[in-house]
């Protein structure tokens, strides 16, 4: 690392970097350094190696080969490349949804021991949105159909995904329209596959369009149904406070960190660290309690209905574990760095994978199913008591920051007093100008939490309401935007609203699968004014993403009508149609676009342009 660059903005962040490399840990800004220069074909989507034909790569400046060796030009190879990517990131949500729906299905048998179906009310929501019969029937067989209902989403017996009608019917109508409304959510992953082969869609625009539909039925169909389901079975979130950063971690008591992304393993761990018989053990060798703490959206789903604390985003992971203080470290799936069972064996931290479908090196693998979870689970946070005897010396470098988090669509219409009437007020007087989603990811790309903090800022400073979901929360709870004080960092308008409602003007809407809970709020909003999602002051934004999941929800926010910013640029600059396509083009197809700006402070710039050019569409400031 050169010693100008700054890797973070974040104190614990800077501190444990600095710990770490005392320990001879190499962390992710060690790799990303000795992948410079990374490679240009590939930055510009302009490499393929979908064929053994190939790999083949077509030369940017025009001299060298224009085609792959089967004779695929530039267009075809960049629509591809990020086809694949949306796809890849549908598969990894929508598989997280199936997760959870066969956790509802093994309820209603009676082979999930300790999981339970905690909110009735949602269950028979959504059974009455799946046409499943309620009445006179018990929680048990209503969840069995739901879950058998669910899993034809996932096939081809539907015509449409059926959350589909969720969304305000302008904007069906624009899917209808454009051919892109989803059939089933694995159906359009796997022909999104079947699309990209050698020598089947060829045409750059039907292959983008295919990824529109493939993007869509993750957010309508794949996420929304793992929200929907974990909210289910571990209770629709509500506002509770909390604590974020690296300080939340206890010196006198038994760390236990959940990394990854399933609610399923991750609340049968906090279950577990709350057994008498267990906290008893932990007091018997010398620990004062067993505290949770979260990383990545597994301790997302956790803070948003528990109120569990957050020890950090993504780029934490790896420096959490140099503070010497995790006993154990569980993980599920995605967003899980393959190097942190190494980093891991430098401290006393035992490594747990729990699921069949992810196993990482330096880590021992206790496998996760239904039927045994909450016996593994006391097993293992046994095994991390255990553990507790063997720390050395720790660094818990800063003191934790307050937060509130667990704003679901239910609580915010709840909190505005039964109807969505009072934002749109607010939005309609010109106190609110517009809301913005920011989610998505770290990047070593970027200096750690400077996109996200920095947009935040401005957007809140210029009256511009911020939810957040993903490793963004954890940034913005950390930057302080997060207590009902923080509106002394927001403009008039937006502090006089927030103010008078007790809430931050940043929420916390969940975990990245979380994003749904956007989708039905803006819906809320384009049918209480009568207009589509596309006519809202709104946008989306990532300005630090990195991972094929973020391509995928920025995509279905763009096909949902959401303009969306993103920090990073990706893989797309080979073609120029398809740049042209994305930046501009799409707005005549389903009225959104991205735009894409590495600098925080001109993205906040582009986002009010975009929201007071909405206003101005629908009249709002005539
Ligand atoms: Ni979202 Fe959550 Fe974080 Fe990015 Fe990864 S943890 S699912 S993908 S890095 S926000
Ligand atoms: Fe090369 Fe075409 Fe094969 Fe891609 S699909 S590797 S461009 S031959």
């Amino acid at each position: 690392l050169t010693p100008d660059k700054q890797i973070s903005i974040t104190s614990d962040g800077i501190k444990l970097l600095k710990k770490a490399k005392e320990d001879n840990i190499e962390t992710v800004w060690d790799r990303h350094d000795a992948q410079q220069p990374q490679c240009g074909f590939c930055e510009m989507g302009l490499s393929c190696r979908i064929c053994i034909m190939g790999p083949c790569r077509i030369d940017p400046f025009g001299e060298g080969p224009q085609t792959g060796v089967c004779g695929a030009d530039a267009d075809i190879i960049v629509a591809r490349n990020l086809c694949r990517m949306i796809a890849a990131g549908a598969a990894a949500h929508s598989d997280h949804g199936r997760d959870l729906v066969e956790v509802l299905e093994a309820i209603s048998e009676g082979k999930a021991p300790g999981y339970k179906i905690r909110d009735e009310a949602k269950l028979k929501l959504l059974a009455g949105e799946y046409g499943v019969e309620t009445k006179d029937r018990d929680a048990l067989s209503i969840a069995g159909d739901l879950a058998h209902s669910m899993m034809e989403d996932y096939g081809m017996r539907r015509k449409k995904v059926n959350l589909v009608s969720r969304a305000p019917i302008q904007r069906q109508k624009v899917w209808e329209k454009v051919g892109i409304t989803p059939r089933g959510i694995d159906r359009e992953t796997s022909e999104m596959m079947h699309r990209t082969h050698m020598g089947v869609d060829n045409n750059w625009q039907s292959l983008l369009l295919q990824g529109l539909r493939n993007a869509l039925s993750d957010g309508w169909g794949g996420s929304m149904i793992a929200t929907e389901v974990s909210d289910i079975l571990f209770g629709v979130p509500s506002p509770k406070p909390t604590m974020v950063n690296a300080g939340v971690l206890k010196e006198d008591q038994v760390n236990i960190v959940v990394h990854g992304h399933n609610p399923v393993v991750s609340e049968m761990i906090s279950l577990a660290c709350q057994s008498p018989e267990l906290l008893e053990k932990a007091k018997k060798l010398g620990a004062n309690g067993i505290n949770i703490a979260g990383v990545c959206c597994t301790g997302n789903e956790l803070l948003m209905r528990r109120g569990i604390q957050m020890a950090g985003n993504h780029l934490m992971t790896e420096l959490i574990l140099s503070t010497g203080a995790v006993d154990m470290m569980i993980v599920d799936y995605q967003c899980i760095m393959p190097s942190i069972g190494k980093v891991a064996s430098s401290y006393h931290t035992r490594m747990i994978s729990t699921s069949d479908k992810a196993k990482f090196p330096g880590m021992e693998h206790h496998e996760f199913h239904p039927d045994n979870a909450q016996k593994k689970a006391m097993t293992i946070v046994e095994m991390a008591i255990e553990n507790f005897a063997n720390r050395k010396e720790l660094f818990i470098p800063v003191k934790p920051q307050e937060a509130v988090g667990g704003f679901s669509v239910e609580t915010i219409i709840n909190a505005l007093g039964g109807t969505a009437d009072p934002l749109i007020d607010a939005i309609k007087q010109g106190k609110i100008r517009g809301a913005v989603g920011i989610v998505g990811c770290n990047n070593p790309k970027i200096t750690h939490d400077y996109g996200h903090v920095t947009l935040t800022r401005r957007l809140i400073e210029n009256d511009i309401l911020v939810v957040d979901t993903g490793c963004v929360s954890v940034a913005n709870a950390k930057a302080g935007f997060k207590v009902p004080s923080a509106i002394e960092m927001a403009g008039p308008g937006l502090k006089e609203i927030c103010g008078a409602l007790g809430i931050p003007p940043v929420l916390h809407l969940g975990s990245c699968v979380d994003n749904v809970r956007i989708l039905v709020l803006v819906s809320a909003l384009a049918n209480a004014l009568g207009v589509d999602i596309s006519d809202l002051p709104v946008a989306g934004s990532a300005p630090e993403w990195y991972s094929e999941k973020a391509v995928t929800i920025g995509v279905y926010c763009v096909a949902s009508g959401i303009t969306t910013h993103l920090g990073p640029m990706p893989p797309v600059t080979g073609s120029k149609n398809i740049v042209e396509l994305l930046t501009s083009g799409l707005d005549d197809v389903v009225g959104a676009t991205f735009k894409v700006e590495p600098d925080p402070e001109k993205a906040a710039l582009l986002i009010r342009h975009h929201i007071e050019k909405k206003r101005a569409g629908l009249g709002l400031d005539a």
